[in-house]
């Protein structure tokens, strides 16, 4: 096409932008997270800058102005130059078109739907161009980022043919944050949310808090916990969702709340909040009216119902689909979804707890509205270490179904353990249902390419606070990039996610990228090793969560109990959930189900979830049962001392600031691992009565030196 003519129609339009100064040097503290834009070697600052040297838009949409601003912030971080705002294309220009303002454009858009977008390098009237071109100014947003994730990874710009749109179409954040700051399973200080000072107030942390999600695609956040306050839905609340909702919009983020089931009788006096009752529907409509009214673009609701103490339909002998159903017609004129929840066990329902959602959701497949997406946790308990995926995925093909993840870390070390969550989110949307045959993975289920779903979507309960580094830690940081990163792309390997998340995070220099990529990779294995290994699951300590329990058997709901879950006692250990125990295996389909029920055909890895076997029984090594646990506890304590180690190793290139923090949350890390193996040890032996193999030592202290420990003040757990 005419580029000088194309340039010459849109110079009237060119952004009229705020001048972008060079970012100030400032501390490493984490809290730029892997937007840093740190400079450059020398030698591959001209080389950058030449890719940049002016950008051209059309129009002067916040959006656009937004991804302009963000390639100058960029480009100047890393080579000091600021890229000028051009209306016409010239050497080294950076081009962000959509059809509607450049129709010749010279790449096609078909397929990129509203949020994808392609990058060519190529060349117009001579001039070498970096093109960019979406459907929208949002899909030219995450074009932009993409670039200047190549462009901090130390990847060549030279020669770009991308393109890329996201498969699945909701990629949320659940945050667990409560109305009055504090944050349950949160890890990294108070809410975000300041609730008491907005809508007035709007931080620039709110900001920048946008600007991380839209730059790896996520595009909407639940505000608040999921065990939630009706308060959150009066008008003052609303205004201050609206504050935020306003703030996020240019980058693409829709906001969405979390519901209290019983609110009309909270907060308006009904006398019932039975889903089927006219007045409650009325109520309901009305509540989502005003909330359209104060924020037009209002993704919908999420919904925890029915579930640990949370009221919901079945309180009134309704069913999980008459609730949703009811909560969907009340904001479906307004485009809105209705995101359910499938988090459900019963306190008056003796059956295997990892069956219970199954059995309430499987015979309601079919029967929720078109607006309604059922969200799924990653397995059938609660974001254990290693959970065998959840056998909803698959087993209802009328319905949408929603993966949600935790990527805070309540049962994985929370704060200060290296666990690097990227190979766990990865394993599950691997894992194959054969829900249709072979090939019918998780992802396939999620993306609603396996039963043909348009509505799809993937959630992560965040793992964000106020502190500076925003996550608890700088590597808990990159378990929010590997979910962003995934949700818009689950093909990802997640090694390679951990590769460009530590370029941009640290140094694209590979001295410092391998060696962290390796400690990440074979962290939450580690993890599993010290904590949960063989399939061992929820044996954490009460409540909080923090450390290891195994012993508790006295609290009230026998599924609140560790005891419950490893059924340990002189004979052998682990839970029987072939057709000799619960049948859980039952629940999936028949080539899963067949590879679970025998115990020679069940990965190890899974073992202990869904088998009870003797202590002598021989694993694939030809050791027991009994000492390959024990190896395992070793291994996962050794692999953190290797980790300390690896990371001394990097003092000489790492920032003073997060090398130290890093060493530090590393050795307490060891001392819990040891912790865990220890305290683990002394119980299971205590039950056992078997020697520890050769080699490994005996616990540091007797069994009820560990049961004494108390945490009462341990974070996250109100
Ligand atoms: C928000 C687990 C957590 C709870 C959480 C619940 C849920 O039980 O420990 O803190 O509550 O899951 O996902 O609803």
């Amino acid at each position: 096409m005419n580029a000088r003519l194309f340039c010459r129609m849109i110079a009237m339009a060119a952004t009229a932008l705020t001048p972008v100064m060079a970012p100030v040097a400032q501390a490493e503290d984490g809290y730029d997270l892997w937007l840093r834009y740190a400079p450059a070697d020398q030698a591959r600052k001209p080389g950058l800058a030449a890719h940049a040297t002016a950008i051209v838009t059309a129009g002067t949409s916040p959006t656009l102005t937004i991804a302009t601003q963000e390639v100058q912030r960029g480009i100047a971080g890393m080579t000091g130059a600021i890229p000028t705002v051009s209306a016409t294309i010239q050497q080294g220009t950076l081009w962000l078109a959509t059809p509607a303002s450049a129709p010749a454009l010279p790449i096609k858009t078909d397929g990129l739907g509203s949020e994808g977008y392609a990058i060519r390098t190529t060349m117009i009237d001579g001039k070498a161009v970096t093109l960019i071109a979406a459907n929208s100014d949002i899909g030219l947003l995450h074009g932009a980022y993409h670039w200047l994730r190549l462009a901090q990874s130390g990847t060549s710009l030279d020669k770009l043919d991308i393109r890329s749109a996201p498969k699945i179409g909701l990629r949320l954040l659940n945050h667990w944050d409560n109305l009055n700051g504090t944050v349950e399973r949160g890890y990294a200080g108070q809410s975000i949310w300041d609730w008491w000072r907005l809508p007035d107030w709007k931080g620039p942390r709110y900001t920048d808090y946008a600007r991380a999600n839209a730059s790896i695609g996520i595009n909407g956040t639940v505000l608040n916990n999921v065990n939630a306050k009706a308060d959150s839905l009066t008008a003052p609340y609303i205004a201050k969702a609206a504050a935020l909702a306003d703030v996020f919009r240019p980058y693409g983020i829709k906001v969405y709340l979390s519901v209290k089931w019983t609110a009309p009788m909270e907060l308006d006096g009904l006398k019932t909040a039975d889903p089927l009752d006219p007045a409650v529907a009325a109520w309901w409509k009305a509540k989502a009216d005003e909330i359209y009214k104060a924020i037009p673009d209002f993704g919908g609701f999420l919904v925890k119902a029915n579930s640990e103490g949370q009221p919901g339909p079945q309180d009134y002998q309704r069913t999980h689909a008459d609730g949703a159903n009811m909560l969907a017609a009340a904001v479906k004129a307004h485009g809105g979804i209705v995101m359910w929840r499938a988090f459900v066990y019963a306190h008056d329902n003796p059956d295997d707890r990892a069956k219970q959602a199954y059995s309430d959701f499987k015979p309601l497949d079919g029967k929720f509205a078109d607006n309604v997406i059922v969200q799924v946790k990653n397995g059938a308990i609660d974001f254990q270490p290693r959970e065998p995926f959840h056998p909803l995925f698959g087993a209802m093909p009328k319905t949408p179904l929603m993966m949600e993840f935790q990527i805070t870390k309540e049962y994985l070390g929370q704060s200060t353990h290296l666990t690097y969550l990227g190979p766990l989110f990865e394993e599950v949307l691997d894992a194959d249902t054969y829900a249709k045959g072979k090939g019918s993975t998780v992802a396939k289920v999620i993306d609603g390419s396996l039963d043909g779903h348009k509505l799809t979507g993937i959630a992560g309960v965040a793992n964000i606070g106020v502190d500076r580094d925003w996550s608890g830690s700088i590597f808990n940081q990159a378990d929010w990039y590997a979910f962003g990163r995934l949700a818009w792309d689950t093909s990802l390997s997640a090694q390679d996610i951990a590769k460009e998340w530590a370029e941009m995070t640290f140094s694209p220099d590979q001295k410092v990228v391998q060696p962290i990529v390796k400690m990440m990779m074979g962290s939450r294995e580690a993890a599993v090793d010290y904590m949960t290994p063989l399939g061992l699951t929820h044996v954490m300590d009460t409540g909080h969560h923090y450390g290891p329990g195994p012993w508790v058997s006295d609290l009230a709901r026998p599924e609140w109990n560790p005891v419950y879950y490893h059924k340990a006692d002189a004979n052998g250990i682990g839970f029987d959930r072939t057709k000799t125990g619960s049948d859980a295996v039952g629940q999936y389909a028949p080539p899963v189900a067949k590879m679970w029920a025998n115990v020679k055909t069940t990965p190890e890895r899974d073992l202990l979830w869904f088998h009870h076997v003797p202590w002598d029984y021989r694993l694939s090594s030809g050791e027991t049962v009994w000492d390959g646990l024990i190896h395992r506890y070793d291994n996962g304590v050794r692999y953190v001392a290797d980790m300390q180690t690896t990371w001394a190793s990097l003092k000489p290139y790492v920032d003073a600031e997060r090398f130290a923090e890093t060493q530090a949350f590393l050795t307490i890390q060891h001392r819990e691992a040891q912790w865990w193996r220890d305290a683990s040890i002394a119980y299971f032996q205590s039950v056992s009565k078997r020697p520890l193999p050769a080699g490994s030592a005996a616990p540091a202290h007797d069994l009820q030196w560990y049961k004494a420990l108390e945490f009462p003040y341990a974070p996250g757990h109100n």
